[in-house]
């Protein structure tokens, strides 16, 4: 295993995510990261979580993610190491060009699902 991938982020990290994934919010403790999307129609919402399921797949590193019609709720956190990490940082950055790929905005709502 790679152990640089697994140690979880400094506060320093952390201070530098509002600038560097600004579509991304910091939740539970600063342990993970959020983001809130809405897509055209659930047709588009479905292909990019598929786009994402496929690549988190491929790299072991998976989303807790919600999905109700065209919106998708997503957090990131790496379980191993109890909090965010490098490999949460690269989904996320993943995330983010699969959502401009099939014109997701961000949204602000507290759990896609409410
Ligand atoms: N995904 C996330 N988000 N965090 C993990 O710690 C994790 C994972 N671990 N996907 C992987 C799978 C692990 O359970 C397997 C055995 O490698």
């Amino acid at each position: 295993m790679n152990t640089a991938l697994v140690t979880r982020l400094s506060a320093d990290d952390l201070k530098g995510l509002k600038k560097s994934l600004p579509d991304w919010d910091l939740a539970a403790g600063d342990t993970a990261l959020e983001r809130h999307l809405q897509f055209k129609d659930f047709r588009a919402a479905w292909a990019f979580m598929t786009e994402v399921a496929h690549y988190a797949e491929a790299v072991d590193h998976h989303p807790e993610w919600s999905n109700v019609y065209n919106r998708v709720a997503i957090r990131l956190t790496t379980h191993d190491a109890k909090g965010l990490t490098e490999k949460d940082l690269k989904l996320a950055r993943f995330i983010n060009d699969a959502a401009a790929e099939h014109q997701g905005d961000t949204i602000h709502a507290p759990i896609a699902n409410s």
